[in-house]
């Protein structure tokens, strides 16, 4: 997880707001179904897009 790209008004830091609205937007993504949990699966439908199983 890159910490710029929480930094929504690009002055070069991370503000506590801007790191939990960043963080918040990233869970929203990963929870899929917006039911407020992001299970494992939610997870790795997200994040680990593997070449094969
Ligand atoms: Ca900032
Ligand atoms: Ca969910």
């Amino acid at each position: 997880m890159r910490l710029e790209l929480f930094d929504a008004d690009k002055d070069g830091s991370v503000s506590r707001t801007e790191f939990t609205a960043g963080a918040a937007a990233r869970f929203d993504t990963m929870d899929t179904n917006h039911d407020g949990i992001v299970t494992a699966d939610e997870r790795r439908a997200t994040w680990g897009r593997r070449p094969s199983r």
